[in-house]
């Protein structure tokens, strides 16, 4: 270790470190490695440390037999990793100056890590907060998921278009992640379930083909503790054994193939649509993860405890939506057929470890597995679906004799049509407890799809809403911005982001505020450098920056959003005089590939765009963008320099919302509905400090109910008739004049299943509020302080905090 007499000592020390790997490790003399040559070298200076922590903490658990909780998910949208490791070991100045003496940039070296896309959108990124938290809280805890070859595809624009690229993310290696090759499980499926020859006999499923489930490791490090977490990942791997015939024979693309058609499991992350192509897969994929992280889970406790007999006594399952749900089945198979549980103490202990967290309220996104592909797929699992509905619709029979209807709605089996296994049932059955993402999102779980199930079980349900993690969303993301509150609170906010209450007072000083609109100039700077370089449009940093980022689909209404941008667009070409407040209309988003109308939406966006910002009468007074390629790193920069979040969903469509929370935190003011978690930051920051408008969830229900008819709105209101007119003429598309009356007939003539009608008018006032304030920068600086100020409840670490005491009852080790 090169030691110096230099007071800087830790920093050289790091640069020794990273000398010593890119001589050792990365093969390149330190003067003349590149870019790629120092994040790898910097990235494993930092694995080195975080993996010293790891090793002490599990051993520390292990030697505890600690409680701990396992965080099952599909999805893990994790971003870059350098950043944030770098910013938990305390070691970011010293990286800076190490790349310093390599003429580079920390922000250079950074950004040419590939972001780890392993997931869609709230969902997943959901979980990666959950295990920063996890990890800074210090919950004895993993995360378990699918190490895809191929994470969220990436997304270019072409011609308005979005056009779907693979995501080869793992192509030139990862420094993150950590090979087990000593752990890895069979993985089952097909064939059928012997039967027993005497009932108490366990049944035998003789399985049709295997596939090898191994372990890579990712280490999450904590922030402001030694304490880490685990992310396991699972890739699948044909067995050994199973293609060496053909390739003994020489059949070499008979074994690939045959290799192949096991290893696809973990190719690709399904993109959340609904093809039914490739469902198999998906159900494949499904089981894959969730056993093989169960097997793991067994033989841990196997290893600590010996014996599952207090299984649930020091493990806790999450079930990350329905996505794992199968391991309620899988579970219960593993007691019963591999360890010689009874059926009723194995039932007990699942229902004990369990418990599922719901993330949508639309029926028609609650997953379902036909019953004939299950049978083929996992038939000893759907033995043991059969069974426990059995027993459950005994029950259900016992409270309400007689009420067939009761039991057809409780049935795991859907027997409508084509026989289906709802998940959902199965996961709340199989769970102990049962939660929403926001207050709004679980009441109206309680109230409307799982009421029979509150019926039956009123405190299974519970609320859990969600919460960010300020690490990444504030303190790496937003410098200027914790620079700034560390001057006045100090640092302990960082750990209790409760603290940030401390800028109430803060709003009431001009001279706090001045250094807070710097803050927000310099962060749209880097956003306006941002869009130059995405789309080529060069906007005005000085104008409002309104912001609309999330996945693509209807019930979000962005198509909402772009109705008031030609409304606003034909009302300055109307009256260019009017004192505009210049706005920078900036989306970002991907929508599945299968789904139509998300993408045609994205393309009258670019569309509308192409039209504004190359009208000479139009200039800075209004700009439309759409960036490419949402997801975290993109997040990272356009979080921190917009003024107005659209968080505008139908009430009662979106379950909870982050994005919303990540906007707040870096000082943008909310439009929004009453939805989801918007309500919840209503409450807090004050509801003179957000823009709430439009109908509420039980009015959305009335319209409805009372027939909605978007064709009166339209014909009532001039304003909005002549902005669908000109749209559905071709104002936007004078190439393709019809190109877009089908967009506009589904709201005329569809339904506006959305009410985007109903709502247009409130939306389009409280926008010109918005105008009206933001030309008095006092007045909006109070007022985004505000919401920076209210947004303590909303760190992932308060949601972990709960999630530990109330449903996983894991304690947090110092
Ligand atoms: C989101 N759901 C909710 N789903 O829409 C959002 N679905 O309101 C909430 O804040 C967030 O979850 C976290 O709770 C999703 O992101 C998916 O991505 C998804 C993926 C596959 C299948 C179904």
């Amino acid at each position: 270790m090169p030691t110096t007499n230099n007071p800087n000592h830790a920093s050289d020390s790091l640069a020794a470190r990273v000398e010593r790997h890119l001589l050792h490790n990365v093969g390149v003399a330190p003067a003349d490695a590149g870019t790629v040559d120092l994040m790898s070298a910097v990235s494993q200076v930092a694995r080195a440390e975080l993996s010293r922590r790891w090793v002490a903490g599990d051993s520390a658990d292990r030697a505890a037999k600690a409680r701990r909780v396992y965080y099952l998910s599909m999805e893990f949208l994790i971003g870059r990793s350098l950043g944030n490791a770098l910013a938990a070991l305390g070691l970011d100045s010293a990286a800076a100056g190490s790349v310093g003496d390599h003429a580079r940039t920390l922000e250079d070296i950074q950004a040419c890590e590939p972001d780890a896309a392993l997931g869609n959108g709230g969902l997943g990124r959901l979980a990666a907060c959950f295990l920063d938290s996890m990890a800074s809280v210090g919950l004895p805890s993993f995360g378990y998921g699918i190490r895809y070859e191929f994470g969220m595809f990436a997304q270019s624009i072409s011609g308005g278009r979005q056009i779907e690229h693979p995501d080869p993310w793992l192509e030139d290696g990862t420094p993150w992640e950590f090979p087990r090759p000593g752990v890895h499980y069979p993985v089952r499926f097909g064939g059928w379930v012997e039967r027993a020859e005497s009932p108490d006999a366990v049944p035998v499923w003789r399985h049709a083909g295997e596939v090898s489930a191994k372990a890579y490791d990712h280490v999450i490090p904590g922030h402001g503790t030694e304490r880490v977490s685990t992310l396991r990942l699972w890739k699948a791997a044909a067995p050994a054994h199973i293609d060496l015939h053909a390739f003994n024979s020489g059949d070499y693309a008979r074994a690939a193939e045959f290799k192949n058609q096991f290893e696809n499991i973990s190719w690709v992350l399904y993109p959340n649509d609904s093809t039914p192509a490739g469902r198999e897969l998906r159900l494949r994929q499904e089981y894959f993860f969730t056993s093989a992280s169960i097997q793991d889970i067994l033989a841990r406790h196997l290893a600590e405890h010996g014996t599952l007999a207090n299984l649930s006594d020091k493990v806790a399952i999450h079930l990350n939506d329905t996505h794992p749900a199968i391991g309620v089945a899988e579970l219960v198979r593993l007691l019963v057929d591999e360890h010689g549980f009874t059926w009723a103490a194995a039932w007990a202990m699942t229902q004990k470890t369990f418990s599922y967290t719901n993330h949508t309220l639309m029926p028609e996104a609650l997953e379902t597995w036909p019953v004939a592909l299950m049978q083929q797929v996992l038939p000893r699992h759907l033995e043991i679906i059969f069974r426990i509905n059995h027993e459950f619709l005994v029950q259900a029979q016992a409270l309400r004799p007689g009420d067939m209807e009761f039991q057809r709605r409780l049935s795991l089996i859907d027997e409508g049509g084509e026989r289906r296994v709802r998940m959902a049932n199965l996961s709340i059955v199989g769970s102990h407890k049962v939660n929403g993402v926001s207050k709004l999102h679980s009441d109206l779980l309680v109230e409307t799809i799982f009421s029979d199930f509150a019926a039956l079980w009123p405190d299974r349900f519970t609320n859990m809403t969600n919460g960010v993690t300020p690490r990444r969303w504030l303190t790496q993301a937003n410098p200027g911005l914790t620079q700034l509150i560390d001057s006045r609170l100090g640092t302990a906010w960082r750990r209790d982001l409760d603290l940030l209450r401390g800028l109430v007072a803060q709003a009431d000083d001009p001279a706090f505020r001045a250094e807070f609109r710097a803050v927000k100039a310099h962060n749209k700077h880097r956003l306006a450098a941002l869009i130059h370089k995405t789309t080529g449009v060069t906007v005005n940093p000085t104008s409002l920056f309104d912001v609309q980022v999330k996945r693509i689909h209807e019930y979000k209404r962005q198509l909402l959003n772009l109705l008031h941008v030609v409304t606003r667009y034909r009302a300055i070409l109307a009256q260019p005089n009017a004192g505009w407040v210049p706005r920078v209309v900036v989306f970002a988003g991907k929508a599945a590939s299968s789904y139509t109308t998300a993408k045609n939406i994205i393309r009258l966006i670019h569309d509308v765009g192409q039209v504004i910002n190359h009208d000479a009468r139009i200039g800075d007074k209004l700009k439309l963008v759409f960036i490419p390629n949402y997801g975290v790193s993109v997040a990272e920069t356009i979080m921190p320099g917009a003024d107005l979040s659209e968080q505008i969903s139908t009430a009662g469509t979106e379950a909870s919302g982050t994005g919303n929370m990540k906007l707040a935190l870096n000082g943008a003011l909310t439009i929004g509905t009453d939805d989801g978690a918007n309500i919840e930051i209503r409450q807090n920051v004050g509801d003179d400090n957000i823009f709430i408008f439009g109908k509420k969830t039980p009015e959305v229900a009335a319209i409805r109910a009372a027939g909605y008819q978007p064709m009166r709105i339209y014909e009532g209101n001039p304003q909005l008739k002549a902005v669908l007119d000109s749209i559905a003429a071709g104002a936007f598309s004078p190439d393709e004049p019809a190109r877009y009356r089908p967009l506009i007939d589904s709201l005329l003539w569809g339904g506006d299943h959305y009410l985007l009608l109903a709502d247009y008018e409130d939306y389009v006032a409280t926008q010109a509020k918005v105008d009206a304030l933001y030309r008095d920068q006092e007045a909006w600086s109070r007022k985004a302080i505000a919401n920076v100020a209210g947004m303590g409840p909303f760190s992932a670490d308060r949601t972990i905090r709960e999630y530990a005491a109330q449903i996983w009852h894991v304690a947090p080790q110092a």
